[in-house]
């Protein structure tokens, strides 16, 4: 961590004085932040078709398309990751053999890079519902389970941080139901009527695998991650049971962080969403293009036009190259290729999609937001390549950035920051290890460290965990088990 410029300085009494009695740093115009951190998200393509086929492949060192997304993270280094397509086992297993075998193995010359805290959960793909769901006069996995899925676990998520987890405010929402949310998009048939039964409909969740509020410690400041992986847009009717469903699981987030959420309650009984000052950032591959592909229409503006959203917009040199090459479809698109992050078949159709997203709130000073998309000429091509591909269809997406340390801007576009990226396609695909010069000095002296979940949700009991109680504590630690949730902590320590 950055010292702050004045704490090592020789000063006099009276101007130490007032460094002391003012949590403003020297730059008074500029609001304290957080050290930079670099935050990712990568649908990595780590599920497998078989139930422990994961673990089989993670348990030697020796798989290459595994080894390849490790070295893709070690790349990029991030703070923080959340990996979309990472096969959920209760026990964490795959989490702690990707960490041993993969992440903290140098590969190909890249540094090893260690996580000691992680979260991984259950989630609804692959558990069969017992109906029939996409009504074609059998009930089976996939299609017919809560989330497509051939078996439990497949498609989960997991997260891995540098900074602790507050593994006892952690929130999860795998189990609210679709048609609890007012003015849901629930499908009908070309008569009216519902697609779904009322029987289904009163077991349905929302969420396809699940959606997670991990609240993370950033040197006392907390940055809620929002982690999820709503359900593809695609693989339905007229009905387009899917499309609404992809709609309405991007809105539990847009809802969640703009004080909407008074209807929404989470796996431990506790209702409603973040405060209006909170930082997050909202991570995953969110299956949905704001202008192309198969969304239901306007799915993912709900958070890119939110007042409480900064949109990082990450980019890559090789996206338009690609489009250009790959042709089909993408020659249709609206969306700028820069932000492509998938690469899918082009003929017909969808073509590359930009669709995996890490948007912070506003507030948040982006440094700068990529795409890890190599050039063809580029020795790092091998990880990203062409159909089929060696590592993953979909691009690890990654921005830097600062967090405000004292309350966020709340619902003010005005002062929002939004701050622009240009395309600067000469940069290299991986962050500097350094905060730039030209970025604001740690402001650690004046911190104003925050508290989540305070007073608005009085039966949450992660609140009441925060009394210090040990019978509290095992209450929400009780809640947690109850949510399934994998809590997977380290002993060692490693920053950056
Ligand atoms: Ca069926
Ligand atoms: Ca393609
Ligand atoms: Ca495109």
């Amino acid at each position: 961590m950055m010292k702050h410029p004045l704490a090592a300085a020789a000063c006099l009494p009276l101007a130490c004085g007032l460094i002391a009695a003012s949590p403003a740093p020297a730059h008074a115009a500029a609001p304290p932040t957080t050290d930079a951190l670099t935050i990712a998200t990568f649908n990595a393509s780590l599920n497998r078709t078989a139930e422990g086929q994961l673990l089989a492949d993670l348990a030697a060192p020796d798989n290459e398309q595994a080894a390849n997304a490790a070295e893709t993270i070690q790349r990029v280094s991030p703070d923080i990751i959340l990996i979309n397509e990472f096969d959920y086992d209760p026990q964490g297993r795959a989490v702690d053999l990707f960490r041993t075998n993969y992440l903290e193995v140098g590969h190909n010359g890249a540094d090893p890079v260690v996580y000691p805290y992680a979260w991984a959960g259950p989630v609804n793909t692959g558990s069969l519902s017992g109906f029939d769901l996409n009504g074609d006069g059998k009930i089976a996995l996939p299609d017919d389970g809560w989330g497509f899925g051939a078996f439990p676990g497949q498609y989960g998520f997991v997260v891995y941080s540098k900074y602790p987890i507050k593994t006892d405010e952690i929130r999860t929402f795998q189990n609210f139901l679709w048609k609890d949310m007012p003015g849901a998009l629930l499908p009908t048939k070309e008569d009216g009527t519902s697609w779904y039964g009322d029987d289904a409909l009163a077991a349905f969740p929302l969420s396809s695998k699940t959606h997670a509020d991990l609240p993370i410690d950033v040197d006392g400041t907390t940055v809620h991650v929002l982690a999820a992986h709503p359900t593809p847009p695609s693989f339905d009717g007229p009905e387009q049971r899917n499309k609404k469903r992809n709609f309405d699981e991007i809105r539990l987030w847009a809802d969640y962080i703009a004080d909407r959420a008074d209807y929404l309650y989470d796996d431990a009984g506790v209702v409603g969403g973040l405060p209006v000052d909170a930082n997050f950032v909202i991570l995953g591959d969110y299956n949905s293009d704001p202008l192309d592909g198969d969304s239901y229409p306007g799915a993912i503006d709900q958070l890119l036009t939110s007042p409480r959203v900064v949109d990082t917009l990450p980019v890559s040199k090789a996206g338009p190259i690609e489009a250009r090459l790959q042709g089909g479809a993408n020659a249709q698109h609206l969306t700028d290729p820069i932000y492509d992050t998938g690469d899918f078949g082009d003929d017909p159709r969808p073509g590359n999609l930009r669709i995996d997203y890490v948007l912070p709130n506003a507030g948040t000073q982006v440094n700068e937001a990529r795409v890890f998309w190599p050039t063809r000429e580029d020795p790092l091509f091998r990880l990203t390549g062409v159909h089929p591909f060696p590592t993953s269809d979909h691009r690890l997406v990654w921005a830097r950035m600062r967090f405000p340390t004292a309350a966020a801007p709340a619902d003010d576009p005005q002062t929002g920051g939004s701050q622009p990226i240009a395309p600067v396609p000469d940069q290299p695909e991986a962050p500097s290890p350094q905060p730039s010069p030209d970025t604001p000095a740690d402001a650690s002296q004046g911190r104003t460290p925050q508290t989540a979940h305070k007073g608005s949700r009085g039966k949450n009991p992660s609140a009441l965990a925060a009394t210090g109680s040990s019978a509290l504590t095992a209450l929400a630690g009780a809640a947690l088990l109850a949510a399934g949730g994998a809590l997977l902590p380290r002993t060692r320590r490693s920053r950056r």
